[in-house]
């Protein structure tokens, strides 16, 4: 996801108050162990989370609540049309379990 320069304090403080909701919704849906990374000269942002099932991401962007948290960081990142965060998957070049 790509961050608006001087925007890393906004995003993290918007992160730091996530919505109860926000996180219930992640939650059932079988998120765990979500982290995202910013690089501070670029302003990209790297997600990282861990899912049993991650066709249940399918569902996400229907949701209401996730619609709302997308309207509502439009505003601080790039977004698409439909206000869900521009976001490029990225390839793997290394593992190590
Ligand atoms: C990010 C972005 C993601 C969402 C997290 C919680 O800024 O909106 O889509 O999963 O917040």
């Amino acid at each position: 996801m790509q961050l608006h320069r001087g925007q890393a304090d906004e995003y993290k403080r918007r992160h730091d108050e996530l919505w109860p909701e926000l996180t219930e919704l992640l939650k059932t849906t079988g998120v765990q162990d979500y982290s995202i990374f910013l690089d501070e000269e670029t302003y990209a942002l790297f997600g990282v989370l861990t899912i049993e099932n991650p066709a249940a991401l399918d569902e996400l962007p229907k949701h209401p609540v996730m619609q709302r948290w997308w309207a509502y960081m439009g505003d601080i990142m790039d977004s698409n049309p439909d206000n869900s965060p521009v976001s490029i998957p990225l390839k793997e070049v290394f593992y190590l379990a």
